[in-house]
């Protein structure tokens, strides 16, 4: 099993978590900015809680993937400075509750460590894949997201999305029956966390 088969496995999983009536909104510009706003604070303490997993994932990382990983975690450090210059650009208070959707998500995520290597890696490469497969469909984005649009569908971030394939694409051809399960698990669980962060968005946090 491979990263790509888990994406042919799981198709519609995989559409509902990346073709959105928000991401719509973001191409033809039609969007409420109320709807923008929740997302963009929710994401960002979505990425705070994703660079602390994935800090704690690579502790315990192949050696192999280390430099992938740390790479990422300067990314995601580097994101939250935008993040936070885009929230104060917009006033924008951060300082907002996280939504079922999004702490569900980042729970999910900070417990990876206890999973075998092949779902953490898995986990990981699909939480970002989604992000490059979300935000490519809503290119190039009206004038007022273009600056969001650009920054998953950029080369620098598509080719970090395949360096983690890669290294996915490693762990899961040396997993056993049973690490490949929990790779398997981990996938869907990402798809389905990104379907309704996307949900959660558009329509607001009350469920
Ligand atoms: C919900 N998924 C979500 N937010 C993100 N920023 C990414 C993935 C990519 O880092």
């Amino acid at each position: 099993m491979s990263p790509q088969d888990l994406l042919s496995r799981h198709r519609d999983l995989w559409d509902r978590a990346t073709r959105h009536p928000f991401l719509e909104g973001v191409r033809d510009g039609t969007l409420p900015q109320e709807a923008f706003s929740r997302w963009l604070v929710q994401d960002y303490w979505f990425v705070r809680g994703l660079l602390q997993a994935q800090a704690q994932i690579l502790a315990g990382a192949p050696r192999r993937d280390q430099k992938v990983l740390a790479s990422g975690l300067l990314a995601l450090a580097e994101e939250l400075d935008w993040f936070e210059g885009s929230a104060g650009s917009r006033n924008l208070s951060l300082d907002e509750p996280l939504q079922p959707a999004a702490s569900e998500y980042v729970g999910f995520l900070r417990g990876l460590f206890r999973e075998p290597y092949p779902a953490q890696i898995t986990a990981l490469w699909a939480c970002e894949r989604a992000y490059r497969d979300a935000w490519s469909a809503a290119a190039p984005g009206a004038p007022q997201y273009r600056e969001f649009v650009e920054r998953w569908t950029h080369p620098a971030f598509a080719d970090y999305v395949t360096r983690l394939e890669a290294s996915a694409g490693y762990a899961l051809q040396e997993a056993s029956s049973c690490e490949l399960a929990a790779a398997e698990q981990a996938f869907r669980r990402v798809a389905e966390f990104e379907s309704a962060f996307w949900e959660m968005a558009w329509r607001g946090g009350q469920r």
